[in-house]
């Protein structure tokens, strides 16, 4: 073990020294950014498809029996329920674009309180923190199941669209597989596109990310590319030859939210957090579930989520039931 002496600790640890590190990120994400300014670009807003009225009701664990028995996987890089059909208007537009969002999921009061609760942890005492790509006024913060305003948020949107679309594509059984809030500060650099997965044929993880204040065009938003989930796009992008021209094709979507909306996204699309040029923090609560079939390949990390809870395993169904006792 090589012991470093305290004042080089301390250089480490430094921002400048992190900022020095990171500028090779930094630099790409600042061309990624131009390249996206060409006309050649069309980048738009993440929008909202509209959704039926109101679906049925969930309705224990009969309906949670018979869900986890008519998903199967496909060929096709995702999940289709085999006997009914998907049950969410979202199961398709998550398959195609690999990307949805999703209208006032959190109430203002549940996302208020939430928000409150995970910068107080971010700048707490010895916060949990998990690697994010560029850490200069950036941190990921794990949670544990065990907060009220985790636990109500939790329940408030489990049950509902998402919830419905999760059980869809990954099955009541799927696992949780990250809970964290991202905090975006002022001055936080964009990030270079990257996807969270290595590319498998079939859909693993399903990641959303829940607004804590509206986040506008300077707050950062996180761009994706849609589409880009299916398989070649990662090697484009890693390909120095290819790699510009694909970005500059290739539509991007900005996820402009406004306070308690919800993006969905499929682990393996391309993605980046921009940068915070505004004044205010950016906090996104999220958490993520994989799919009880995923085999992750290489270049998958281990998912943002707190020794406990990695090591109880719990499914979307027992998250559901957590929160719904804790919170009632
Ligand atoms: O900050 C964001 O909007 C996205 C963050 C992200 O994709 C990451 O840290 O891997």
């Amino acid at each position: 073990m090589i012991l470093l002496s305290p004042l080089l600790m301390l250089l480490l640890n430094s921002a400048s020294f992190k900022a020095a590190q990171e500028l090779p990120i930094i630099n790409r994400g600042l061309e990624e950014a131009a390249l996206m300014m060409l006309p050649a670009h069309k980048q738009s807003e993440l929008l909202t498809k509209p959704l039926p009225k109101v679906r049925k009701v969930r309705k224990g664990k009969a309906k949670v029996k018979a869900n986890v028995k008519s998903v199967q996987p496909t060929s096709k890089g995702g999940f289709a329920s085999s006997a009914s059909g998907p049950q969410s208007p979202l199961a398709k537009p998550l398959h195609v674009a690999g990307v949805v969002r999703i209208p006032s999921l959190l109430s203002i009061p549940l996302a208020d309180s939430l928000r409150a609760h995970c910068l107080s942890v971010a700048d707490g005492a010895d916060p949990d923190l998990s690697n994010v790509l560029l850490t200069v006024n950036r941190s990921d913060v794990r949670l544990p199941l065990s907060d009220p305003s985790v636990l109500s948020a939790l329940d408030a949107v489990l049950n509902g669209p998402l919830g419905d679309l999760l059980d869809d594509v990954l099955t009541t059984s799927s696992v949780l597989h990250e809970l964290a809030c991202l905090i975006s500060d002022p001055g936080s650099q964009r990030q270079v596109l990257h996807p969270d997965v290595g590319y498998t044929t079939d859909l693993g993880i399903v990641t959303c990310f829940v607004a804590l204040q509206n986040i506008n065009l300077n707050m950062g938003p996180t761009i994706f590319l849609p589409g880009t989930h299916k398989q070649g796009w990662k090697e484009l992008l890693d390909d120095e030859d290819s790699r510009d021209d694909m970005i500059t094709g290739r539509p991007s979507s900005l996820s402009l939210l406004n306070l308690g909306e919800v993006s969905i996204f499929d682990g393996r699309i391309l993605h980046a957090g921009s940068a915070n040029e505004s004044e205010e923090r950016r906090a996104i609560f999220y958490f993520s579930f994989r799919s009880p079939y995923f085999n992750p390949a290489s270049g998958t990390s281990q998912g943002s989520l707190c020794k406990e809870l990695r090591e109880e395993g719990l499914t979307l169904e027992e998250v559901r039931v957590k929160c719904a006792i804790k919170s009632s």
